[in-house]
């Protein structure tokens, strides 16, 4: 049976799998950084790509090819380019469509570095940009260019838990001729397809919930045509921003059971959320299955499950807000996200600090805000941890 015959479930576990002359049951790591050519010729054939043979692995790795293939179908893409981190991909996606005197035009709340890469660095080579609140459309029409050339959204955003309409975005992208690039990681393929709605590119840093078990940093990035799987791929070969094999295998062991964790730890995500939301000492909470949420309708429609991030504020602000990471016993004090464990941090000082005090404020990364990325523990337990935490605070 063709890999695009197959339900999304059965992907997981062997889409991309190697024709493997032993008859492994998994995909082997083959932690060869060369490949011997059968003759001179047959070396020069692969040069000249005549011939797909392996060369070297910064350009190309059986190992490698089975995650991007296997992420590549999952997102329904021509082709995936795994990466060696999530920046690794951003920056190969960046770096590949933007040249000198261009503009991108992005989601404000996004991922701290991501944006800070743009602004302290691709700056020093003449790319201008513009972070907006991307969940209003009219506020990213207001803000393009006539050198505008990409439009680049993260949904839902990392901190703030905004929802873009994904739809309406690439409408957009298509009337100004720009490249519509979609930050998948919070959704995973599992919630949400960005192809599907129109996007060109969609990048993962598959640290998170594709690998799943917080011991893995990648990136994999699926354009959904081949010139745009040519030109990034190139991009990422020439900086060497390539993934290693053995990473890409404990990626693919991770991913086999994406669907089981995120099932498991959104339906975690749903309840807390309502107990936080109901909880007196709570200012806001912000999670796509909230009626509260301001997007809770096209989350409904855009993503095949809420995920499970989840933002809030306490009513004592910052300072309570630490006291009650200071005093949780099971969620662990960490950045990151995506994980098997349940994790909790502050973004305005630690994964947003790059991020200037004004441009925080405008893209509603506020310093009261607090971070959950909820794990597949026992919903009681962190119930009863927050519980505690919470009791603390008076
Ligand atoms: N995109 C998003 C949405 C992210 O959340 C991150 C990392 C990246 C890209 C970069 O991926 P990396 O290079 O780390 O694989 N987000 C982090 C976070 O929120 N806490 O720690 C890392």
């Amino acid at each position: 049976m063709k890999n695009k015959d197959l339900k999304f479930d059965t992907r997981l576990i062997h889409a991309g799998a190697l024709d493997e002359p032993f008859g492994s049951a998994t995909v082997p790591i083959y932690q060869s950084s060369t490949f011997a050519f059968k003759s001179a010729e047959h070396g020069a054939a692969c040069f000249a790509g005549e011939d797909n043979g392996y060369i070297y692995t910064r350009i190309g790795n059986p190992t490698i090819t089975a995650l991007e293939e296997n992420i590549a179908s999952l997102e329904g893409g021509f082709g995936g380019i795994a990466t060696s981190s999530g920046m690794g991909a951003a920056t190969s996606i960046y770096m590949a469509l933007l040249n000198q005197g261009d503009h991108i035009l992005s989601t404000d709340a996004i991922y701290g570095p991501s944006r800070v890469i743009i602004e302290s660095h691709f700056s020093r080579f003449g790319v201008e940009s513009s972070y907006v609140d991307s969940t209003d459309i009219e506020e990213l029409k207001k803000h393009l260019r006539p050198n505008t050339k990409v439009l680049y959204i993260e949904t839902p955003a990392n901190p703030t838990i905004g929802i873009t309409d994904l739809k309406a975005c690439a409408a957009l992208a298509r009337e100004n001729d720009l490249v519509m690039v979609v930050d998948n990681t919070f959704c995973s393929p599992f919630l949400q397809n960005p192809l599907e709605y129109g996007a060109d590119v969609v990048f993962h840093s598959v640290t998170k919930f594709i690998n799943g078990h917080a011991d893995v940093v990648g990136g994999v990035i699926v354009p959904a045509t081949e010139e745009l799987y040519r030109k990034i791929r190139s991009l990422m070969v020439y900086t060497g921003c390539n993934m290693d094999p053995h990473q890409a295998w404990l990626v693919l062991r991770g991913v086999k059971t994406l669907s089981l964790r995120i099932e498991r730890s959104q339906a975690t995500a749903m309840k807390i959320a309502r107990y936080l939301e109901s909880h007196p000492q709570m200012a806001w909470v912000r999670y796509p299955g909230l009626p509260s949420h301001p997007q809770y309708e096209l989350a409904g429609r855009q993503m095949k499950g809420y995920g499970s991030m989840i933002s809030f504020g306490l009513k004592g602000g910052y300072e309570a807000g630490k006291m009650l990471m200071n005093h949780l016993e099971l969620a662990t004090l960490a950045v990151s996200l995506g994980g098997v464990e349940t994790l909790v941090q502050h973004p305005a000082s630690m994964t947003h600090a790059g991020v200037s005090r004004e441009d925080k404020s405008s893209a509603g990364i506020t310093d009261d805000l607090v971070r959950f990325s909820i794990g597949i523990e026992d919903e009681d337990d962190l119930i009863a941890d927050l519980e505690q935490a919470l009791k603390s605070l008076h």
